[in-house]
């Protein structure tokens, strides 16, 4: 694999650019591996980098039934953060939050990490005492946040009307290092390291079933054919409950559409994220210009990666109020994706009743800000074949113990 330098840029300009090869390969799939990963969204792409990277194993397929990045983490509207109230996601988001900071130099390409800053608005009296409370919690985790005043948020986002009749700001949960980074990016940065590592990413190829005998996995049966392995990595998102199907058992997770949109690209005015959870509603602006918005989830199970109209109504009537200028723009584009939502809103990292069959999913609506730290904790389990530290508290045991991880006021997103 060739390194990107700013030496090469100059190279290739030499040579209008003629020189660079593709970033990773497309191979036809090997009939078996040591290691399967179905979903080569972020998570897969990472789970299979760091079994690389931490493990040395690199006999490893990343399949997916589509294009590589094409599922949430292609989707998503960017935000990273780790302002989480419980200590095990805490711990994990900020791994993961560090790992970003980082990830450019470790992958050798761009991911345009942008620590900018991002804060979540108290429009309640309920959401001050709750965000002061995740503020107590961080400081002990040792992750930085603060509780702002309506005049620190005033002078961090001029355009914000602070004073409105129905939701006036009344301070924010700030954390100064959280920000943004290229969705597309992500997903390609780790796909071109895994590819270097000789691994091999099989896109448009669906695993439609799981293989068994005597209570371990022996492989999956695959739109190209059959492929063995000896251990099984399932990170399909809003696909988990499928894959689960075919592994022979159940999960605690409800698939629901959560959609976006973006306006038409405008002058810089907006230089941190802002989520405003009380009316569903964040947005940010991108480096083109646009502002990249986001509301809640559908409130029924469905499977449809689209937008729907009302949503990007009630999306930007929540916002206006708090931004006025959202009245005068242009909306141009809207998408949604397929969300993987837990009870607790904490996500599953776990092996499952199948032998070697491990799973990782329910990262619901905040699964891109966590993929690092993710790929971190899944590669660690599957090459040692039981969870590590950072992930031991989200086993599929707690469901059945009781042993909730309760995030609903962290996931920011309504649900
Ligand atoms: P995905 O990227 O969906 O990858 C799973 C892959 O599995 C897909 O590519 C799919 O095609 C593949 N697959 C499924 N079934 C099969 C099969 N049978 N065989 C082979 N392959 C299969 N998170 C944040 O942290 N911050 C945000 O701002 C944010 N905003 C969001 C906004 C929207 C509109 C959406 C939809 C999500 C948002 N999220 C956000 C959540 C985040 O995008 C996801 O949690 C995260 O991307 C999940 O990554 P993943 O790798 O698990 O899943
Ligand atoms: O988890 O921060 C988040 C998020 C923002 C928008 C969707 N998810």
């Amino acid at each position: 694999m060739r390194r990107y330098s700013a030496f090469a840029i100059a190279r290739e300009a030499l040579r209008y650019h003629s020189g660079w090869g593709k970033a990773w390969r497309s191979p036809e799939p090997k009939k078996s591996y040591d290691v399967v990963i179905v979903g080569a969204g972020g998570h897969g792409l990472a789970t299979a980098y760091y079994l690389g990277k931490n493990f040395g194993i690199t006999n490893v397929a990343i399949l997916e039934k589509g294009w590589l990045g094409g599922g949430n983490t292609g989707r998503n509207t960017t935000i990273i953060r780790s302002n989480y109230l419980q200590d095990p996601s805490a711990a994990i988001y900020e791994k993961a939050r560090s790992l970003y900071e980082t990830m450019s130099q470790d992958l050798n390409m761009n991911v345009m990490f942008s620590p900018r800053g991002v804060m979540m608005l108290a429009q309640t009296q309920h959401e001050i005492r709750g965000f002061q409370r995740t503020a107590q919690a961080n400081a002990f985790q040792g992750v930085k946040t603060e509780f702002i005043s309506p005049q620190r948020v005033k002078e961090l986002v001029p355009i914000m009307n602070i004073s409105g009749p129905r939701y006036p700001v009344l301070g924010a949960l700030w954390q100064e290092r959280a920000g943004t980074a290229r969705h597309d990016a992500v997903a390609w940065a780790y796909a071109r390291a895994c590819s270097g590592m000789g691994m091999d990413i099989i896109q448009k190829c669906e695993v439609t079933a799981v293989n068994q005998s005597n209570g371990q996995v022996t492989g999956v049966e695959t739109t190209r054919g059959p492929i063995g392995c000896k251990k099984l990595g399932i990170l399909v998102a809003g696909n988990s409950g499928d894959l689960a199907r075919m592994a022979g058992f159940r999960l605690p997770m409800e698939s629901v559409a959560l959609q976006a949109l973006v306006s038409e690209p405008i002058k810089p005015c907006l230089d941190v994220v802002v989520m405003a959870n009380t009316v569903h509603g964040y947005i940010s602006q991108s480096d083109k210009g646009e502002f990249v918005i986001g509301g809640g989830t559908d409130m029924f199970n469905n499977y449809t990666q689209r937008g729907s109209f009302h949503h990007i109504e009630e999306t930007v009537r929540a916002l206006v109020e708090t931004f006025p200028m959202i009245s005068r723009m242009k909306m141009m584009r809207q998408w949604g994706g397929i969300v993987d939502v837990t009870g607790d809103r904490s996500p599953i990292i776990s092996t499952t009743p199948l032998g070697n069959c491990f799973i990782n999913g329910g990262w619901g609506t905040g699964g891109f800000k966590s993929i690092p730290g993710s790929g971190w904790a899944m590669a660690e389990m599957m090459a040692n074949g039981q969870p590590g530290p950072l992930c031991a508290e989200f086993g599929l045991d707690r469901f059945a113990e009781g042993r909730f991880i309760d995030e609903s006021v962290a996931a920011g997103v309504a649900h």
